[in-house]
């Protein structure tokens, strides 16, 4: 693998509306983060992604693009853009933007002509079919339920797809001259000085054609895009396409959303001359999961995360470096998810930090993430503004259960979890507005916010801040980006543990991921403690006693 400039960097995603509001309209927005991107840099901050900015009706908050080349007022001007982008080179960050091209919105300059014309030009863009004796073009389920196919407006007697939602059209990448605007975009952007992007949902750009029904999965008789994805063969062509004529020429870096790649294809997406720079690991977000639906995703224990971490880390290997993420703006927050109920406290939390954070790969943080968020209570399905969370609600009552049962089960997996707005301080609104937050702000606030962790040296926050140091500490710096890991004890139920090892150096990451104390003998021993989420480590010559809920970094 050759290196590159950003692998000892460290990452941190941004949910703009959520973030930090300037103005009191309740919408986090460009002033709000050009004001905390002094914080961003003390927590050791490199690159900055930003979820989608752009004009858009924020059907699904942003990923619904109806304007490719503005941005929304709600969240500020262009000369806001640029004055972010200049600000941040001043500090030496990078400001990645979301790049959404498998759709954009129906409220869309090229959705609108469309369908004023769908035999016309931009008719081509999209995917538009003519329904046949009524009938849909296939049984595909749209990721946000009931059929990919909407009737085309004004036409009746046709539809288009879209994958997503129905506001999110699907543009049809077999048209080259759609490609040819996707990159004359992207370049735009890139000429403004944007260091790259994170790229949205890419997979599914590439369609198995022709349209064709799949044996139906549940009771509403569509199949899931799954099948289709599996089936569809290509994608490499247009992603190849598009490094060549914007990423490379720029030295863009890219950080790619894939799901379903198929097995072999990793040196194609992020080797040495891939189609991205990196892609993230969801390995862990996916595990449990059901195609029955949230309700019936099983819960992940320690040993599955663990599992999962390492699964991935083998599949790796040297082909590149993947994000490692606990948390995004599509998941519940991580401490709930992967920490059992009774570990979800400072010292579990720092656990699951540290086991995530020492993996080969960049680190990739999301706001909260460092105070150590938690998912929100919900107390009825008209609390949630997710359209996911909406979706897998209906699903869960078709399924026999009560609205109580399905409340519960969709509130763990809501994606309102990580987007409730970040916690500043124990005052108003927890500082993110002095209006009426768009979304309601965590009741844990007066409890979990910026500014006590700020000044308490044993805060979730100031530990992930030795973390961070830690990776970037000359001294142990090329072991903690480049060493292999090697994974130990794993036959030892809820203790993560492996090492990292360079020619160099040898570093030693446990964690115990249960109330009761575990003991682990290192052969060789070890020099000194790095990391220590505990006051103390109780040792006895090379045997180590951990507390529950411990985690250590050793150099070994
Ligand atoms: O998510 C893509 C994706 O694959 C989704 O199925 C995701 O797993 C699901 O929304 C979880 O409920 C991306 C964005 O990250 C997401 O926020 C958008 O809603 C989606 O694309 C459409 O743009
Ligand atoms: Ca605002």
């Amino acid at each position: 693998m050759q290196k590159k400039w950003w692998h000892g960097k460290v990452a941190y995603q941004i949910y703009p509306k959520s973030f930090q509001d300037s103005n009191g309209d309740g919408i986090g927005d460009l002033r709000g983060i050009i004001n905390r991107l002094d914080y961003l840099k003390e927590l050791g901050i490199d690159i900055v992604w930003l979820s989608p900015i752009y004009c858009s009706p924020l059907a699904d908050q942003g990923y619904d693009i109806s304007d490719y080349y503005r941005i929304d007022p709600r969240f500020g001007t262009m000369e806001d853009m640029d004055e972010l982008i200049a600000e941040a080179k001043k500090r030496d960050m990078y400001i990645l933007m979301d790049l959404v091209v498998n759709h954009c919105s129906d409220e869309h300059a090229w959705f609108r002509k469309a369908c004023e014309d769908p035999d016309g030009e931009y008719g081509k863009y999209f995917y538009i079919e003519d329904l046949k004796d009524g009938k849909l073009p296939c049984n595909w389920r749209s990721y946000f339920g009931g059929s990919v196919w909407e009737p085309l407006p004004g036409h009746p007697d046709k539809c288009y797809l879209h994958l997503f939602h129905k506001k999110q059209p699907d543009l049809n990448w077999e048209n080259p001259k759609l490609r040819e605007e996707v990159y004359k975009m992207i370049n735009w952007w890139l000429d403004k000085g944007l260091a790259g992007f994170r790229i949205d949902a890419i997979i599914n750009i590439k369609k198995a054609l022709p349209w064709k029904d799949y044996p139906a999965d549940r009771e509403d008789g569509l199949c899931s895009v799954q099948h289709m994805l599996a089936d569809a063969v290509g994608v490499g062509e247009f992603l190849g396409e598009m490094r060549d004529r914007t990423f490379e020429p720029h030295e863009a870096f890219t950080a790619g959303e894939v799901f379903n790649e198929k097995p072999g294809d990793l040196p194609n997406f992020i080797g040495d001359h891939g189609y991205f720079s990196t892609m993230f690991d969801f390995n862990e977000t996916i595990c449990g999961g059901s195609p029955k639906g949230w309700y019936d995703a099983r819960p992940v224990t320690p040993d599955d995360y663990r599992r999962c971490c390492f699964e991935s880390q083998r599949k790796i290997g040297d082909i590149g470096f993947l994000c490692n993420i606990i948390e995004n703006h599509d998941e519940p927050r991580g401490v709930s998810r992967y920490l059992p109920a009774e570990g979800c406290h400072d010292a579990g939390k720092k656990l699951l930090a540290t086991m995530n954070f020492m993996l080969k790969g960049l680190p990739f943080l999301y706001q909260g993430q460092e105070i150590g968020m938690e998912n929100i209570p919900f107390h009825s399905i008209e609390e949630a503004d997710d359209i996911s969370t909406q979706d897998e609600y209906q699903v869960a009552l078709a399924a026999g259960l009560s609205p109580e049962d399905a409340l519960n089960a969709v509130a763990r997996f809501s994606r309102d979890n990580a987007r409730t707005p970040f916690q500043w301080t124990a005052g108003t609104h927890a500082g993110f507005t002095t209006g009426t937050p768009w979304l309601r702000v965590n009741p844990n606030y007066v409890r979990i916010n910026l500014e006590a962790q700020r000044k308490n040296a044993d805060s979730v926050y100031q530990f992930y801040r030795r973390l961070i140091a830690l990776r970037k500490n000359t001294d142990y710096a090329d072991t903690v980006v480049y060493g292999d890991l090697i994974p130990v004890w794993e036959d030892q139920k809820n203790l993560m543990a492996y090492y990292r090892r360079s020619a160099e150096k040898s570093l030693l990451v446990i964690g115990n991921f249960q109330n009761e104390a575990q003991r682990v003998t290192v052969p060789g021993g070890w020099k000194r403690i790095l990391i220590n989420n505990l006051p103390e480590l109780e040792t006895d010559g090379n045997a180590i006693t951990l507390a529950g809920w411990q985690a250590v970094v050793l150099e070994a």
